[in-house]
């Protein structure tokens, strides 16, 4: 059936990698919903590396797929308390936040989206339950080797690093997907669903791979280099600076975060607008409909049909230069006919284009303002002062204007008791100097 065909090329396209795909395409053929989920864990805050996979997901509505985002809220606190249990429920709020945000300014129609947070079903007895009978048959090798890429790896690894790709390995089952989709940065713990899911008597899942899109260092974008990632809320004047500051080499596409962010987030972009224009949007006939933001690909006026990125140049420099795609653009970077300057002014323009309708709706929002404080405390915060306990100090016995007698009962009752939780904290502070090997 063509029909079944174009849809698995759209579910597919731009994908690094394709696990089990013919599991997919047996669905299709069948005239069938594919279901899939994406997850991710509320920690830190999300930058916009975030617009690849959800670029990606309007590809999959478009294809009449099913779509459920997994707030894995759990996972962020077993991710080495990456977001710790008081910060967690705040955080998911706030990722709830930008991606409807995102979304909205993307053109996808959040209707057809459901969001599911993690602690709603992994909490229950039978996941529970799964989850030990799942410990039982996993070996320690295994689960270590399956989170090596995603777990934080810290020099005295905690226990809950371990149980994280069992949990997201039962999240499909729980999910009812038939597919996860994630960045092959999940590879290994996708492997490790495939193989144990079985072992459980449950079905074995499709996984679907976005390739890393590096951080403007040329790195990792979720390194703790906080000009290597640009945040959903950067205003513009940040924005510019970020990428100024990126690594862009005249001349090398490798390692050139300027250049793949490009390729991965602006291009993808631009096509899925161009073909919203020509009203390509497959099984998404909503496509737009609620869209926020300027819907333009990012093409100079009097660009060439079907051109997917434009930089402007004065006539002087030889005048703008239009892409119809990424190949193009990195063939003239490559023989220098492009120059890092003028690259850099258009990527910071499309950026600023794609972040003003995020950054109006969270001023817009007292709510999400709310949660940005609860859920990023300034880590510079001075503590609210506490207002001072008049402490009376007697005079020495016998002394002092007014001299009488005072009980001790009422000094005590005049010095502030210590805030409560301090020994507490105090305790396990205590406790982590004993614990330091004494070299
Ligand atoms: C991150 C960053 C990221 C993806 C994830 C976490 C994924 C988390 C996850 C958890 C449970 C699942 C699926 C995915 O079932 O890019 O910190």
């Amino acid at each position: 059936m063509a029909d079944a065909e174009a849809k698995f090329d759209l579910i597919t396209r731009r994908l690094q990698e394709v696990l089990g795909g013919e599991s997919i395409k047996a669905i299709l053929a069948e005239g069938k919903t594919p279901k899939c989920y994406w997850g991710t864990a509320p920690t830190g805050r999300p930058h916009i590396g975030y617009f690849v996979p959800l670029t990606k997901i309007a590809d999959f509505l478009r294809a009449g797929v099913e779509v459920k985002i997994l707030l894995a809220d759990v996972h962020a606190f077993l991710d080495n308390m990456k977001a710790p249990l008081e910060l967690v429920a705040h955080r998911t709020k706030y990722y709830q936040h930008v991606l409807l945000a995102v979304f909205k300014s993307l053109g996808i129609p959040t209707s057809k989206l459901h969001f599911v947070e993690g602690s709603s079903y992994q909490l229950t007895k039978e996941y529970n339950l799964d989850n030990y009978r799942l410990c039982a048959i996993v070996t320690e090798h295994d689960a270590k080797k399956a989170g090596a890429e995603v777990v934080k790896q810290v020099e005295s690894p905690l226990l809950s690093g371990l149980l994280y790709p069992g949990l997201q390995a039962l999240d499909e089952q729980y999910l009812e997907c038939d597919f996860q989709f994630g960045g092959v940065d999940q590879r290994k713990i996708f492997t490790f669903a495939e193989l144990y899911l079985p072992r459980l008597g449950y079905k074995k899942r499709a996984h679907l791979m976005n390739p890393m899109v590096p951080g403007l260092g040329g790195g990792k974008m979720s390194s703790s280099d906080p000009n290597s990632k640009i945040d959903f809320l950067d205003p513009p004047e940040v924005v510019r600076k970020k990428i100024k500051s990126a690594f862009c080499e005249e001349g090398n596409i490798e390692e050139n975060g300027v250049i793949s962010f490009v390729e991965a987030v602006l291009i993808p972009i631009s096509q899925l607008r161009l073909e919203r224009l020509h009203g390509d949007t497959g099984a998404d006939s909503e496509e737009g409909q609620e869209a926020v933001g300027d819907q333009t690909p990012f093409a100079l006026e009097g660009a060439p049909e079907g051109t997917v990125f434009s930089i402007f140049r004065k006539e002087d420099y030889g005048g703008s230069l239009h892409y119809k795609s990424a190949k193009e653009l990195k063939d003239d970077f490559t023989a220098k006919k492009l120059h890092p300057k003028d690259l850099k002014t258009a990527v910071a323009d499309a950026i600023v284009k794609l972040l003003t309708p995020i950054r109006e709706a969270f001023e817009a929002s007292e709510e999400w303002k709310e949660v940005e404080k609860l859920a990023y405390p300034d880590p510079n915060a001075k503590p609210e002062k506490k207002k001072k306990v008049k402490v009376y100090h007697p005079p020495p016995p016998g002394k002092g204007k007014n001299a009488q007698q005072i009980t001790e009962g009422e000094v005590a009752a005049a010095v502030p008791a210590p805030p409560p939780g301090q020994e507490i904290v105090q305790a396990a502070v205590e406790l982590a100097k004993e614990e330091k090997p004494s070299a």
